[in-house]
């Protein structure tokens, strides 16, 4: 037990999520110091003289990590209810995209906007985020599709997490889609990131990896393969949208470049599966797309399980194919869509999620020396998360202990 505790938390049933299993602790008392779980332990291990400058009784609350959600696009300008519309008058997502239409219009709008209204925009859907538990959000770019947008996101993103209490990881998403000016010239503008865009976000430090969008109707295999090389080269790991809407050999060009995550996922096969496992790269599931897009090929569940691939879930909020900033509202999707299962859920958005942003030693689980960021569950069993179909049960979200203090005190 430290001599200083800024917060001292009793009474919690704790779901650390360093195990498999999801076990439930007996009534705990948590201690933080300096930011960081400094004490763990059982009601009757913590000194009667125990006193913290701030104190929380759980009142047998459930206590986990903090969400972490590791795939967003949150920050653009718009939405696209009338592409809604239109598909469900029997457009297709790629009908719509091919005819100038679908990432290109958010394109369009997030060039338009100042860096002012994308941060207020921006802003509404982190606070919502926030309020189902996120203590961690990575947010990636790619609605802006030239330096100066790409920046300006970036930089947006980063402002994001030094106004709110939440972690921003940052991705340069620039391989997102091919920009109106380079139409019919893919290989023009991949020239345009390598040579320009990666490097000029990697000296402004505005980017902590680099992701492109491997697909039919996104940049192809060869393509990818030199955005990776160049963010090696500025020395940013890599992560990659993979075989989402085909296979295209992504998850294997992912594993090779060590990546942190390969996402979605759904026309992976066993190789790629293979591949992954060897590379360590995570599998972030994003039931949110696959449900919005009425998509029916299910992810390999049971060839991650199989080569011991760790699957993270995200919301890949985005305003195309996931509109929802509703973290555990996507556990109930995993398991219904996909048949993870509740635990596996709520690793997916903790321990594993930890790993697809290579935050592992600080974040994602509830252990000594990690970071204290923690949610407060009004539930008896972790499977409640799962199971409640967009319910809200938080409690109270600490996002770097007394750092962020206690925020979103619901009850
Ligand atoms: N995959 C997706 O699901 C989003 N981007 C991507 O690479 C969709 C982006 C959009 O439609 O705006
Ligand atoms: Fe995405």
């Amino acid at each position: 037990m430290t001599p200083t505790i800024d917060l001292l938390i009793r009474n919690a049933r704790v779901v650390t999520c360093a195990d498999d299993a999801c076990a439930v602790s007996p009534p705990a008392f948590l201690a933080v110091a300096h930011g960081q779980i400094a004490g763990l332990g059982t009601m009757a291990q913590l000194d009667p003289n125990a006193r913290g400058a701030q104190e929380l009784d759980a009142e047998g609350a459930l206590l986990t990590p903090g969400l972490i959600d590791c795939h967003t696009h949150l920050v653009f300008a718009g939405d696209r209810a009338r592409e809604f519309e239109l598909r469900l008058e029997g457009a297709s997502y790629e009908d719509i995209a091919r005819a100038g239409g679908g990432i290109l219009s958010t394109v369009q709008r997030t060039r338009e906007a100042n860096a002012g209204d994308l941060l207020a925009q921006s802003t509404r859907r982190l606070a919502s985020l926030m309020q189902h538990g996120v203590t961690t959000v990575e947010i990636k770019s790619g609605y802006g599709l030239s330096l100066k947008a790409e920046l300006k996101c970036l930089q947006v993103a980063r402002e994001l997490g030094q106004h709110q209490p939440v972690n921003v990881v940052t991705t340069l998403l620039a391989a997102h889609a091919l920009p109106p000016e380079f139409t019919g010239r893919a290989d023009d503008y991949i020239d345009h990131v390598v040579q320009h865009i990666i490097p000029e976000a990697a000296r402004l430090k505005l980017a902590d990896a680099v992701d492109a969008f491997c697909e039919n109707i996104g940049f192809t295999s060869a393509q990818t393969r030199r955005v990776f090389e160049a963010a090696q080269a500025h020395g940013l790991p890599v992560k990659l949208h993979a075989e989402q809407l085909s296979n295209q050999g992504g998850a294997a060009l992912a594993a090779e470049f060590g990546a942190l995550s390969a996402d979605h996922l759904e026309f992976v096969d066993e190789a790629g599966v293979a591949a992954m496992a060897r590379a360590g790269t995570v599998a972030v599931m994003l039931p949110g797309a696959y449900y919005f897009l009425r998509d029916t090929h299910v992810p390999p569940i049971a060839l991650f399980r199989r080569h011991g691939v760790p699957m993270a879930v995200a919301t890949d909020c985005n305003p195309g194919t996931s509109p929802t900033t509703h973290l555990p509202l996507m556990l109930n999707m995993a398991c219904t869509l996909f048949r993870m299962t509740p635990a596996e859920a709520l690793l997916g958005v903790t321990r594993h999620a930890a790993r697809a942003l290579g935050l592992l030693a600080t974040h994602g689980t509830v252990e000594i020396g990690k970071r204290a960021d923690l949610c407060l569950w009004n539930i008896d069993h972790p499977a409640e998360l799962a199971y409640a179909i967009g319910a809200s049960p938080l409690r109270a979200r600490i996002h770097g202990g007394l750092d962020g203090g206690l925020q979103h005190r619901l009850q």
